[in-house]
């Protein structure tokens, strides 16, 4: 069996507002990537694994069951960003494709939603990888709305959802890739894989760089 050698894997980055569709997308771009044979792995922030102290810590502060001030909160999403940092740099190095449901800029955003200084949020976030593809699914809040009732969680109120949405045109990059959360599914998968191949093409040759450094 021959397959092209590889450099290292593509870190891509899926976000969007709660229902947007990011972990419906994020679960058929790695079906679509290992059917091209790269090899993909899938991530999600935050982490929920209850045997994780730090996953856990975040777990009972998203189900409520915790307080924490905003602060506190933002740095313990980032801290488990920062535990996770080196496995992530080591599977791209040795070429897996990394899909990633959230990552620093739900951190950033949700936090503005907050209140939070949107240079103090990025700051703590400095120093891990930049993804070579964020994909952005868009979607409003009036539109998210539509797809069903909230859940138990702390951040689904429609006036949070709201903020959250205004933060994200705040920190919106010119580079990110803007897909339609309203259209049909599968001509969304289509799209994304086709910019995750291309991508993956390009960034072989260069070295991952951090994220606001
Ligand atoms: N969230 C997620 C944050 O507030 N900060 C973060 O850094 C990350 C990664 O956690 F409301 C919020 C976003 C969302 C909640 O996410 C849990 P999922 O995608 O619903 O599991």
């Amino acid at each position: 069996i021959s397959k092209k050698p590889r450099g290292r894997g593509a870190f891509i980055v899926l976000e969007g507002l709660d229902r947007s569709g990011k972990t419906t997308q994020s679960q058929a771009l790695v079906e679509g990537l290992r059917k091209h044979d790269v090899p993909t792995e899938f991530i999600r922030f935050p982490d929920r694994n209850p045997e994780n102290p730090l996953s856990k810590a975040i777990s009972d502060y998203l189900s409520s069951k915790t307080e924490l001030d905003a602060m506190t909160a933002h740095l313990l999403f980032a801290a488990q960003r920062t535990e996770m940092r080196s496995s992530m740099e080591a599977l791209l190095a040795a070429g897996t494709t990394l899909v990633v449901d959230r990552y620093s800029y739900s951190g950033i955003a949700y936090s503005m939603a907050k209140g939070l200084d949107k240079q103090w949020c990025s700051n703590v976030e400095a120093y891990l990888p930049k993804p070579d593809l964020v994909v952005y699914m868009e979607i409003t809040p009036d539109q998210a709305a539509l797809r069903g009732g909230f859940g138990e969680e702390r951040y689904e109120t429609r006036l949070f959802q709201e903020k959250v949405y205004q933060a994200y045109q705040a920190i919106k990059e010119d580079n990110w890739k803007v897909a339609a959360a309203t259209e049909n599914p599968a001509e969304i998968a289509k799209g994304l894989l086709e910019s995750a191949l291309q991508i993956l093409d390009q960034c072989q040759a260069l070295p991952l760089s951090r994220q606001y450094h």
